[in-house]
Order: structure tokens, then C-alpha cells, then sequence
């Protein structure tokens, strides 16, 4: 699988499906899925909805990942996953690899080829970038996936900088 790295919105992608750094509620937020539901419009969180009353009554679990339209977005399909607050008493690095790993499940279960990710948990929940960078790269080199592209989109030149250091280390290694 090919790793890219890329600074910028992923609200923008023209991929097969982006995913959502969400919270367990799917009712939207700040962030990343902020903008996504704003610039995705009502159609997601229709449907976001309609998982609530269906699957996922008490919320989606941190750690796991679930799939609804992307609406206006031009990519087809959003990716929610929960991502782990960060926690300095709490070693939460296996659910943080879990929102990786299950969202690419999902998107085999779509059949999407080109997925874009953001920095999950390293905005709002607090995570250090660069060990955010660690486990998200490391967890989407060593799955087992159909997925043929893995676009982390980043925003602003500090997040790009970072993953570009930990991508070098971990090709190196
Ligand atoms: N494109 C790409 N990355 C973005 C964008 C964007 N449009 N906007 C922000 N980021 P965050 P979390 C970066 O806070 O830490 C929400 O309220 C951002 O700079 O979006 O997992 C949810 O509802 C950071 O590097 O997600 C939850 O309650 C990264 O995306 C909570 O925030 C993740 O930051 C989730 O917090």
C-alpha cells in the first residue's frame, strides 16, 4: 500500500472516502468534523442519525468506525471513527490504532481504493502529534488491506512536518 502525505483540507479530497475524527455521539463537533458536516452538508448526519436509532443506540464505540454518505463532499463516503482523549495516567495508544485499523476494514467493506485519513485524536482530544504520527502510520503500513492509497491530509505545516519525520523514521527502520 502507498503512504501520501499531504497538507491540507480534507473536506477537499477527491478520494474514495475520507475519514472523520468524530465523537461517540455522531452528532458532530469542532474540528475536522466540524467542517466535514458543514461542508457535507444535512445528508450525514441524516444518516448519522439513522445509525443511532439502528446500531449504534448508546454511540459508537471509542476505537471503532462506521460509514454513511459524504454528501456534498466530493469524495463518497465518510469514515466516522472515535478517537481515544488523550491521556498522560492512561497508555490509550491501542484504541488510537483501532480507529486506523477499523476504519480500513470499513473500507474494504465499501471497496474504497483511495482513503484519506486526518491526525485522529491530535486536535481537540489532546494527542502529541508526533506519537499521534507513530501509531497512525505505523497501524496503516502493517494492516492487511485492499486499500491502495492512504492519504493522511494535514493541516497546517507543523502536522505535515511531523508525519514527514515519523514516515522517514519508520521507512528507515
Ligand atoms: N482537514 C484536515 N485536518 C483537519 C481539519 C480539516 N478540515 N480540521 C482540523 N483538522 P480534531 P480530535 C486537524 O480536533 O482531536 C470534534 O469536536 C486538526 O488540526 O478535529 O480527534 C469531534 O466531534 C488536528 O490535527 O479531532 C470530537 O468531539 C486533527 O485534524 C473531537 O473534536 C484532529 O483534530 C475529536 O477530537
Amino acid at each position: 500500500m502507498e503512504i501520501t502525505l499531504v497538507q491540507g483540507d480534507i473536506t477537499e479530497q477527491r478520494v474514495d472516502a475520507i475519514v472523520n475524527a468524530a465523537n461517540s455521539s455522531l452528532m458532530g463537533g469542532g474540528g475536522v468534523d466540524g467542517a466535514i458536516h458543514r461542508r457535507g452538508g444535512p445528508e450525514i448526519l441524516k444518516e448519522c442519525r439513522a445509525l443511532r436509532a439502528s446500531r449504534y443506540g448508546g454511540g459508537l464505540p471509542t476505537g471503532q468506525a462506521v460509514a454513511t454518505t459524504a454528501g456534498l463532499l466530493p469524495a463518497r463516503w465518510v469514515i466516522h471513527t472515535v478517537g481515544p482523549v488523550y491521556a498522560e495516567s492512561q497508555d490509550r495508544s491501542a484504541l488510537l490504532a483501532s480507529c486506523y485499523a477499523e476504519s480500513l476494514k470499513v473500507a474494504d467493506e465499501l471497496g474504497a481504493r483511495v482513503v484519506a485519513f486526518p491526525a485522529v485524536s491530535a486536535g481537540i482530544y489532546g494527542w502529541p502529534m508526533d506519537d499521534a504520527a507513530r501509531i497512525a502510520l505505523s497501524t496503516v503500513r502493517d494492516a492487511a488491506t485492499d486499500v491502495e492509497q492512504a492519504r493522511f491530509v494535514l493541516f497546517g505545516p507543523d502536522a505535515y512536518t511531523t508525519f514527514q519525520a515519523t514516515l522517514d523514521r519508520l521507512t528507515q527502520a
